[in-house]
């Protein structure tokens, strides 16, 4: 079954967090990374907002250099606090519209959507996108752009087909022809190197490297070569998978009005553990370790956690060792204003397995 595969890359990452939270920098030129001391700093932009980018300032570039091209920029250092948690709750909105998701790096992640179309309708699509694109909108006040395609790498390429607050679908069938008139560099793996090689040989587009034989490529590039055939063909059979590097799965809830009811606060428990559930058995993870956080009222906010002998991927085994873990709580005179879940200690179920076999064979 072809697949429908959505990349979504946030719209210059950190600047934006910086205007949102200094509105007055809204629409200005601003520039995150080290303090160009009236053009004599050193070190360089780490981005820049889109109104600096008509200056011709990049991510990359020295700071020295952004300066002479936009003095009167507002240039700030970074502040990674505020970007990590901007970027987790971004990828939990993402996450919560996919099957299947994977963080690529703080500000891109791709979901495969595919089971949640029963045909390919481009408005049906188109749609879904943009209910993303303004749920992040709406509670991060963050724009980003958005590509889709029925692999990884074709979704990766149309995200940065028209940023800024982009949403670029790729039908299916005409792969090969969205990236054939792109320069070649626009393939993950395409590097610098790469590309002098490639124009030596007569090559600037993807389309007129898609032409070069195989036989050619392997003989040119190595193994590489026949990477680089196939994704110049729009060929792409990775699968979105659940990064391995994740320690666990976390979700909060805040109750529009504090409250005591203890019904209420289990079904959004509930509700936020198979969530999370989805996201462990879709990425065939199970969990060792089920959380609870309980934030009081007056904001003073409590963890408890239960380490499990073995770990395990039943729903109802998570939720009963979740509801033990919340009880003590209800004791409190304070309301709840909100709660969240973790689970952790992820392990692959796969390997599991496939540890217990060769123990016996
Ligand atoms: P990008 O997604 O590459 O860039 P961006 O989000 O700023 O702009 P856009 O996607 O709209 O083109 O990178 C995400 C963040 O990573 C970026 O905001 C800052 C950081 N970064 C660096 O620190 N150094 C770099 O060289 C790059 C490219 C990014
Ligand atoms: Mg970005």
């Amino acid at each position: 079954m072809p697949r429908i595969i959505m990349h979504a890359d946030l719209d210059a990452f950190y600047a934006a967090v910086e205007q949102r939270e200094h509105p007055e920098w809204m629409g200005k030129p601003v520039v995150v990374g080290a303090d160009p001391k009236q053009g004599k700093g050193r070190g360089v932009c780490m981005t820049a907002s889109y109104e600096a980018r008509k200056f011709g300032i990049r991510s990359a570039m020295p700071i020295s250099k952004a300066y002479k091209l936009c003095p009167t920029a507002i240039f700030t250092p970074p502040n990674f606090p505020l970007y990590t948690a901007a970027s987790d709750a971004v990828m939990n909105i993402l996450r919560s519209y996919s099957d299947k998701f994977e963080q690529v790096s703080i500000d891109e992640a791709f979901i495969d959507v595919s089971s949640k179309f029963s045909g390919r309708k481009k408005d049906e699509i188109e749609s879904f996108a943009a209910a993303i694109k303004n749920e992040i909108g709406e509670k991060e006040k963050l724009s980003c752009s958005i590509g889709v395609a029925s692999n990884k790498l074709v979704a990766k390429i149309a995200s940065d087909f028209k940023k800024p607050d982009g949403l670029t679908i790729v039908e299916l069938g005409k792969e090969k022809e969205f990236l054939s008139p792109l320069p070649v560099r626009k393939l993950i793996g395409v590097g610098e190197k790469t590309e002098i090689v490639l124009k030596e040989m007569g090559v600037i587009t993807i389309g007129e490297l898609a032409l070069l034989p195989q036989e050619l490529m392997l003989k040119e590039f190595g193994k590489s070569g026949l990477y680089l055939h196939e994704a110049a063909n729009g060929i792409d059979d990775s699968e979105v998978e659940e990064n391995y590097e994740i320690k666990s799965i976390n979700r909060n809830t805040t109750f529009e009005e504090d409250t005591k009811d203890e019904s209420l606060i289990f079904a959004a428990i509930d509700e936020m553990l198979e969530d999370a559930h989805n996201a462990l058995t879709a990425n065939n993870f199970c969990c060792r370790t089920v959380g609870v956080r309980v934030r009081f009222e007056d904001f003073e906010t409590h963890t408890k956690e239960k380490t499990l002998n073995e770990a395990t991927a039943d729903i109802g085994t998570i939720k009963s060792v979740a509801k033990k873990l919340l009880q003590p709580f209800f004791s409190d005179n304070r309301k709840i204003r909100q709660v969240g879940i973790r689970l952790a200690h992820l392990e692959e179920v796969d390997k599991k397995q496939k540890m217990v076999s060769e123990y016996f064979h």
